[in-house]
């Protein structure tokens, strides 16, 4: 089924399919892009924050920021733009994104994504619109240019994923409300941070690396990409628990990814697809944002694992 009819039969609000829509179109861009760029990687500089930022990070926002020049988006936040970029004062969605999740991948062909979260102003300014929690978003999704371009998108109406066929240009169909397995015994952290980590991480950790012989009574496996689109879409696909937790680095006091572009979109997709996404203390989609590049632990996957994670000490 091509996303065009699913969109019309499933979803009813035809200004937000268009946004969706145009959403589509920009991943065919950025999708063909990727696999067409020289990688020119001499050519990196710093975005606002400090994080590196490539010809790709900065192609991919662009080509979001124009194709959403339509009269139902009112605003475009980015990770590559500085602030608010207000567009049609009459639109009822601002979209927030992260252009291309995990760029810091590209040149060891390793499958990166763009993510996005879309919140209806709903009769208030951008600002109010903005500073709520992630449960006030209508939609959200992300993008995996991988072997194949999927899309994992939820209205919160379930979560349900699409794939690019290439010869139709056209995202369709894979699956229908997706359920994450509640159970799993595959982790996914950078364990490189080991030494910074917190006593619940390292206790959480090592109770999995005593497999069948420790308290968890099974044993693990363990996988981590390093690039949060890759790793959420095999948790969507088979389970599994992802942890990117605050650590004792100043930096990382409040833990490394985005709020409003990674966390809280990829929280909705979660909770909608029945799994569990937490900051270690609340859900992730009940933490309210102060400032749209602000940054949160980001722990989510199978529900009975991630409880099992906030109740260990
Ligand atoms: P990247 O910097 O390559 O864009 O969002 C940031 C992110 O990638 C995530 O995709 C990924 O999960 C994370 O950083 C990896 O961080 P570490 O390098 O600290 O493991």
């Amino acid at each position: 089924m091509k996303i065009l009819s699913f969109l019309n039969e499933f979803s009813k609000d035809q200004n937000l399919n268009n946004v969706i829509l145009k959403l589509c179109s920009s991943a065919i861009k950025i999708s063909k892009s990727i696999h067409d760029d020289d990688y020119e990687i001499e050519k990196t500089s710093l975005n606002e924050d400090g994080d590196v930022q490539k010809p790709l990070d900065i192609f991919s926002d662009k080509t979001l920021l124009d194709k959403l020049r339509i009269p139902e988006v009112a605003a475009y936040c980015s990770e590559e733009q500085k602030g608010i970029v207000n567009l049609d004062e009459n639109g009822n969605f601002i979209v927030l994104t992260d252009p291309l999740d995990g760029s810091s991948n590209i040149e060891a062909n390793v499958s990166i994504g763009t993510i996005f979260s879309i919140i209806p102003k709903n009769g208030k300014c951008v600002n109010e619109a903005i500073f709520q929690n992630g449960n006030k978003q209508a939609c959200a999704g992300f993008f995996v240019f991988g072997p194949r371009t999927t899309l994992f998108l939820t209205y919160k109406n379930g979560t349900h994923s699409f794939f690019l066929n290439n010869k139709s240009n056209t995202f369709e169909l894979l699956q229908k409300n997706i359920s994450i397995p509640e159970y799993t015994s595959e982790y996914a952290i950078n364990s490189s941070y080991r030494r910074f980590w917190h006593k619940n991480v390292l206790n959480y950790i090592e109770n999995c690396l005593k497999g069948k012989d420790g308290p968890r009574k099974k044993d693990f496996n363990m996988r981590w990409v390093g690039s949060l689109v890759a790793d959420a879409s095999r948790i969507f696909t088979r389970g599994g628990i992802f942890l990117y937790p605050d650590d004792k680095r100043k930096k990382n006091k409040d833990g490394r990814l985005r709020l409003t572009y990674e966390a809280n979109p990829i929280s909705l997709l979660v909770e909608q697809a029945g799994g569990k996404a937490t900051n270690g203390k609340e859900d992730i989609l009940n933490l309210t944002i102060n400032d749209i590049h602000q940054r949160t632990p980001l722990i989510f996957g199978s529900k009975e694992e991630v409880d099992t994670f906030l109740n260990t000490e």
